[in-house]
Parts: C-alpha cells; structure tokens; sequence
C-alpha cells in the first residue's frame, strides 16, 4: 500500500442525525466515489455496538477494497481485521499500540505541535493528523492548530502529514504547500447533499495542493 496516497481524501465517519441503514449508505456511497480511506470513530457505543457497526462497516471497505482504520480502539480492529487505529493523547500510548498491533498495521496520531509530531514518529506512528485547522461543528476543540504550524511539522516530520477540522471543499487550496499528503473530513462528506459529486470535487481540489510523489 502507498499510504501517501492512501491518506489523500480520508473519511472519519460520524453517525449523527443518521439512522443505521442511512450511515452505512452514506459510507458505501463515499467509498464507491472515491474517498481513500475510512476511519470509523465512535465515543458512545459500547464495545458490542462498536464492534457489531466495525464489522458491516468492513464489508463496505473490503467491497471497495478500501482500507479501514478504528478510531482508539485497538481491541476492536484486531478483533474486525482492520487496517490500523487512530490515537490520541488520551488513548493507549503509541508504543504500546505498536506492541499490541505489530508492525503491519497503520497507526495514525493526532499532533498539535512540531514536537508532538516527531515523539509520535519516534515511537512508531505512520501518519499525523493535525488539527483543527478550522472550527468545527463536529468536536469540541478547545485549541486550534495554525497553517504555519501545520507546515512546520510537515517539514519537520518524515512520516505523511494530513489535515482535519473543517475541512470544506473551497477552503482545500488554502493548504497548499504545507507538505500535507491529504486532508480528513468529516461533516465534508457525511452530510453532503450530494455525496456522489462532493467527492470527486474534493479530489480535483486536493490534486491542486497536495505533494506529489
Ligand atoms: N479531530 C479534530 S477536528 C475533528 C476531529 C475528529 C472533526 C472534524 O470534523 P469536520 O466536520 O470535518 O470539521
Ligand atoms: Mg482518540
């Protein structure tokens, strides 16, 4: 897998407002459109909801054949075969994640700083995501992240770095030469009117600004 280009147009899923069958409609229709990658992130479920919505979710993405990372829950990736898991600071350190999943997964971090960012690498993350860079309706974010710092710790990082909070589609080129390899989004896409077409705009506009490689 090439995840520079796996992590250009990367789905976090939120169920809110959606009954089930709508979600996981949504998810399908996101990934047969193009997303790269699907993050399932969930606070509320229990451990049985979050594995028992893992599983069909995975169908999604294998049918696709799109990868699938769990948000924090390490135990419910191994236990759905999913690609990787995404943490933060209030979840499982990152070496420890790193135990527990072995080498072959991704794992994905959350940094707000250039030295963050590098103590993730250090301890085995594959991918950063920074922010907010924007406000967000999607979740409490209580400090935003600057472009200059987004930029300062894509230079200064070796692994991918990518984008999230408030994402929208005219607000894509005012990332530009950041180094960022893609952006993450939420309501962007889970509450587009019109899905099918968001996603491909979103991909003509991430073309412009994200580094090629
Ligand atoms: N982490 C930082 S901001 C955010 C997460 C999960 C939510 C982004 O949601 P949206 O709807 O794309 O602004
Ligand atoms: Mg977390």
């Amino acid at each position: 897998m090439n995840l520079k280009k796996t992590l250009k147009l990367y789905l976090v899923t939120d169920r809110q407002g959606l009954c089930d069958e709508d979600f996981l409609n949504r998810v399908g229709l996101a990934c047969k459109s193009g997303v790269t990658l699907v993050q399932l992130r969930e606070k509320e479920l229990s451990s049985r909801d979050y594995f028992n919505l893992a599983v069909k979710v995975k169908l999604i993405t294998d049918k696709y054949d799109i990868p699938l990372i769990i948000d924090d829950r390490v135990d419910i990736c191994l236990a759905v075969g999913a690609d990787g898991v995404h943490v933060g600071d209030s979840d499982l350190p990152i070496n420890v994640v790193r135990k527990l999943l072995g080498p072959n997964k991704i794992i994905g971090v959350s940094a707000k700083s250039v030295q963050s960012a590098q103590e993730a690498a250090k301890q085995g993350a594959d991918y950063i995501g920074v922010g907010a860079i924007y406000p967000t309706q999607t979740k409490v974010v209580t400090q935003h992240t600057s472009i200059k710092t987004l930029r300062e710790i894509s230079q200064n990082v070796s692994i991918p770095v990518i984008a999230i909070g408030g994402i929208k589609e005219a607000k894509i080129r005012h990332l530009a030469e950041t180094g960022i390899v893609g952006v993450a989004v939420v309501s962007e896409i889970m509450q587009a009117i019109n899905i099918a077409q968001k996603v491909p705009n979103l991909l003509k506009e991430l073309h412009k600004v994200v580094t090629k490689e």
